[in-house]
């Protein structure tokens, strides 16, 4: 059978089945074409470990590779228009050049991500370094990446900061609260108004005894400090082992100060592995809290944070673009009513088999529906592999 009348019969399928729990498809499908991603400019060259790196030769190396790679997956996969670049990792003389490419090919330039960790000022910290020399470099840097914003009109500025410290006693943590507090403002009173300060925490490393912003407690209350353009960032790789990120989520979006994600997974600590390749059901779970009806995600930034040793760094690309789309769907098949009533009861088992009902259906016709809808490969993976 030709595979589009394969889909169409699945699709009649599903859609009667779920008609009986009162579940219109084609929200779902509608939904799932509106649904946007950013993949990372890093995240198309071949990532490695301090063990080796193994390239197979064929990796772009530059901006202007790199975004033909996302152009490719955009073109295969629909949802993935614009490309978050590093800098000085993407740094060009003329910016004017990123702009030509990557709108010849159908791409805009997202979040910028200013580099606080690499240059070797900053081997004691950036903005908590205690000489203010190298504070005063690392918010001119930050102040530059907001410059190269604007020319790509650009509404995020994502910032993580590295510093931390590896022995007891090494650093003074009010001292450098105070100095990330002082630097922050400064780069907040030189935002834009169309562009967000987002804050990205991460547990440890490349300090092992303390980082500063290490937890989404220090994001929020940086964040909050600051002001309405002020969000945190999300990292799924960033947490100690067991930490309920769900939680962390609808935390935050209570509180209207969650900005984005930085998408992977990890079986160990930071290790930006395929999303939805480890825990599934995590991702799931995340994607419940933020298809919940009170959940304002219109402003919200879906960014990929990932890095390849083994895999194909595009092939990884669109497999994570996949796994989302499938979890997206998934958690708006959850019946809030019903989760309601049982929460409501105390009736633990009813409240988890809801959720359960939505993750175990598969909505691969939904997803499929949706890329034919957009004239769109329905098995972009098999495409690219041709
Ligand atoms: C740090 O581990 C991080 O998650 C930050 O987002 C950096 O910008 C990125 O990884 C670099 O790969
Ligand atoms: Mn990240």
């Amino acid at each position: 059978m030709p595979e589009v009348e394969r889909l169409n019969r699945d699709y009649e399928h599903l859609k009667e089945q779920l008609r009986r729990d009162n579940i219109d498809i084609e929200n779902i499908t509608n939904a799932l074409m509106c649904l946007e991603i950013e993949t990372p400019s890093w995240g198309y060259g071949r990532g490695g470990t301090r063990f080796g790196k193994f390239v197979e030769g064929n990796e772009p190396t530059d901006i202007f590779g790199k975004l033909e790679e996302a152009a490719k997956v955009n073109r295969l996969t629909g949802i993935a228009p614009s490309v978050a670049i590093h800098i000085p990792w993407d740094k060009v003389d003329d910016y004017n050049e990123i702009l030509n490419k990557a709108d010849h090919l159908g791409l805009r330039i997202g979040a910028i991500n200013p580099n606080l960790f690499e240059d070797q000022d900053y081997k004691y910290g950036s903005l908590t370094n205690t000489n203010p020399d190298i504070r005063r470099k690392a918010i001119d840097h930050i102040l530059e990446c907001i410059e190269i914003g604007k020319i790509f009109n650009s509404k995020i500025l994502s910032l993580w900061l590295s510093d931390g410290t590896n022995y007891p006693g090494q650093g003074d943590f009010r001292d450098r609260k105070e100095w990330i507090e002082e630097s922050l403002s400064e780069v907040y009173e030189n935002l834009p108004d169309y562009m967000r300060l987002l804050i990205e925490y991460k547990f440890f490393e490349p300090a092992f005894y303390h980082t500063d912003i290490f937890s989404f407690g220090i994001a929020l209350d940086l964040a909050k400090k600051l002001g309405s353009k002020a969000q945190v960032l999300v990292d799924l790789g960033h947490h100690p082992r067991g930490t309920n990120i769900p939680h962390i989520v609808a935390y935050l979006l209570s509180e209207c100060k969650l900005g984005g994600f930085h998408l992977n997974d990890a079986k160990y600590a930071d290790d930006d592995l395929t999303t939805g390749s480890i825990d599934p059901y995590q991702l799931f779970l995340i994607f419940v809290e933020l298809t919940d009806p009170r959940s304002d995600t219109s402003e919200l930034a879906y960014m990929i944070d990932q890095s390849h040793n083994e895999k194909n760094p595009t092939e990884a690309m669109i497999q994570t673009l996949e796994n989302l789309q499938h979890i997206y769907a998934k958690s708006i098949l959850v019946d809030r009513e019903k989760l309601k009533a049982s929460q409501m009861a105390n009736d633990t088992i009813e409240s988890e088999e809801t959720l359960m009902k939505a993750f175990r259906t598969d909505v691969t016709p939904i997803v499929k529906m949706a890329r034919h809808k957009k004239g769109l490969p329905l098995s972009p993976l098999k495409e690219l592999r041709k």
